[in-house]
């Protein structure tokens, strides 16, 4: 199977929990490599462009409130398969059915926060990483800018 790039993203549930090291650690262990790293608060149109394909359904303004209530991390992976092999790393969109090894299965017991997205396909991954990846996406009320201006007020 040729090298091939997936789009996962860290959902703000995941970051809540301080789930990053432990989705990076998986995907790193199963030998994937990560090119791109970035963590950064979704505009709202950016979220709504990632889930385009959802858009009219009853869930997703949900999905887009939540998608834009906190930081997520965006990482961009490589390696043979890659779309398959971290589609089975993550496991099915409903963690309660989701099987136990998985990052859903052990993480989740929701259909939404379910800790991570991944794109479906090679054509969705190129997309989605075009998304997420500008840097017109970040929501700048959240960057690290701001964070030092919070944290270093007297
Ligand atoms: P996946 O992330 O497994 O590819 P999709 O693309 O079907 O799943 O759904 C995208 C996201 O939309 C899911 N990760 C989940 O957060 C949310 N979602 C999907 N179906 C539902 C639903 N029935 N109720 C609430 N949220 C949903």
């Amino acid at each position: 199977m040729p090298t091939e790039l997936e789009l996962l993203l860290i959902k703000p549930d995941g970051v809540r929990r301080g789930l990053i090291g432990e989705v990076l650690r998986r995907v790193e262990m199963k030998g994937l490599r990560i090119v791109a790293l970035k963590m950064l608060k979704l505009k709202r149109d950016c979220a709504e462009a990632l889930y385009d394909i959802h858009r009219g359904k009853s869930f997703y303004q949900g999905l887009i409130d939540f998608m834009t209530s906190g930081p997520v991390v965006a990482v961009l992976v490589e390696g043979d398969g890659a779309v398959e092999v971290v589609r089975n790393l993550i496991g099915p969109t409903d963690g309660r059915r989701a099987p136990p090894g998985t990052i859903r299965g052990d993480y989740s017991i929701s259909i939404l926060e379910n800790v991570v997205h991944a794109a479906d396909s090679r054509e969705r991954a190129i997309y989605e990483a075009r998304v997420v990846f500008d840097p017109q996406c970040e929501d700048s009320s959240e960057s690290w800018t701001s964070v030092l201006e919070r944290t270093s007020r007297p």
